[in-house]
C-alpha cells in the first residue's frame, strides 16, 4: 500500500444517518406538498436504498403503482417532487435533525492535523452536502474538503465507480493512495471498481448487509471493538478507530475480505 494520501468520504449513512430521519422524511413532506398520497416507511423506504440517487429512487417506486402519472409525465413529476424534498431536507438539517456520526469529526480533524487530504464521494446532491456540512463544519466547511463529486456531477451514480475516478482525478493520485469509507454495499463496489480500498462503517440500513471487498468492516470510526479484522491493540481502548488503524487495514490489501 502506498502512503495514504487522501480519505474519500460517502455521505448519507456513512457521515450522517442521514436516510431515515433525512431524506425519508424529507420525501414524505415532499409528497404531501405536492398533493401526492404516497407516503414512505421505515421498512419500505429500506427497501428502495438499493436504487442510489433520490430521483432514480422515486422513479423506480412509481414504476410500482398504480396511482403513478403516466409515463410522459412521470420524468418531471419525480424531478418537481426531488427539488421539493431537497428543500425540505435543508431545511431538517438546519433545524439539527441530522446529526454526524460518531467519530467522523475527530476522524476529520485528525485528517486535516496530519494533511491528510479529504475528499466526498457521494450520489446525493450537492445541495445535500451543503447543507449537512454548513451545520456541522461551519460557514468554511468547503476549506475541509480537496475535493467534493456529488450525484449532479457524474453521468452514472454508484454502483458506478464515476464519482470515485472523478475525485481521483482532481486529487492527481493512485487509487492505492486513497481509502474510500462507506456504508453499503453500492458503494463499496463503486469504490473497489475504482480500485480504492474501501473501509466500511455499517449504518442502520446497511447493519447486516453482505459486504464484498472492504478491507475492514466495523460498527463505526468512534469504536475500536466489533471491527473485522480487529483494530490495532492501542494504550487507550477507549478512543475510536484513527488513521493508524485504517492505514493498518489498507497494508493488508492482499487480504480483502467478504463479510456475511
Ligand atoms: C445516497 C443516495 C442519495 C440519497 C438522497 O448517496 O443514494 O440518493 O439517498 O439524495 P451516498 P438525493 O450514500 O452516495 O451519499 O435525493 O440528492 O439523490
Amino acid at each position: 500500500m502506498a502512503r495514504l494520501k487522501a480519505v474519500l468520504w460517502d455521505m448519507d449513512g456513512t457521515i450522517a444517518e442521514s436516510e431515515r430521519d433525512g431524506h425519508r422524511v424529507a420525501f414524505n413532506m415532499a409528497f404531501e406538498a405536492c398533493g401526492v398520497r404516497w407516503r414512505w416507511d421505515e421498512a419500505h423506504y429500506g427497501d428502495l436504498l438499493r436504487i442510489t440517487g433520490g430521483r432514480e429512487r422515486l422513479l423506480f417506486d412509481m414504476n410500482a403503482r398504480t396511482d403513478a402519472p403516466t409515463m410522459s409525465e412521470r420524468e418531471a413529476v419525480a424531478r418537481a417532487i426531488h427539488a421539493r424534498k431537497n428543500v425540505f431536507y435543508a431545511e431538517l438539517v438546519s433545524g439539527g435533525a441530522i446529526q454526524l456520526r460518531d467519530g467522523v469529526l475527530a476522524m476529520m480533524r485528525q485528517c486535516r492535523e496530519r494533511g491528510v487530504r479529504m475528499g466526498i464521494a457521494t450520489t446525493t446532491s450537492r445541495s445535500n452536502v451543503q447543507a449537512l456540512m454548513r451545520v456541522h463544519l461551519g460557514e468554511r466547511w468547503a476549506d475541509w474538503f480537496a475535493v467534493m463529486v456529488c450525484g449532479e456531477d457524474v453521468q452514472r451514480k454508484k454502483p458506478d465507480p464515476e464519482v470515485y475516478l472523478s475525485a481521483l482525478s482532481v486529487l492527481g493520485i493512485s487509487p492505492l493512495e486513497a481509502v474510500a469509507i462507506e456504508d453499503a454495499p453500492g458503494g463499496v463496489a463503486a469504490a473497489r471498481a475504482a480500485d480504492i480500498p474501501v473501509v466500511v462503517t455499517r449504518s442502520a440500513y446497511f447493519a447486516h448487509a453482505p459486504i464484498e471487498g472492504a478491507v475492514a468492516v466495523g460498527p463505526g470510526l468512534h469504536e475500536r471493538r466489533g471491527w473485522r479484522p480487529a483494530a490495532r491493540i492501542g494504550d487507550d481502548e477507549a478512543r475510536g478507530v484513527d488513521l493508524e488503524d485504517i492505514e493498518a487495514w489498507c497494508a493488508q490489501m492482499d487480504s480483502v475480505y467478504d463479510y456475511p
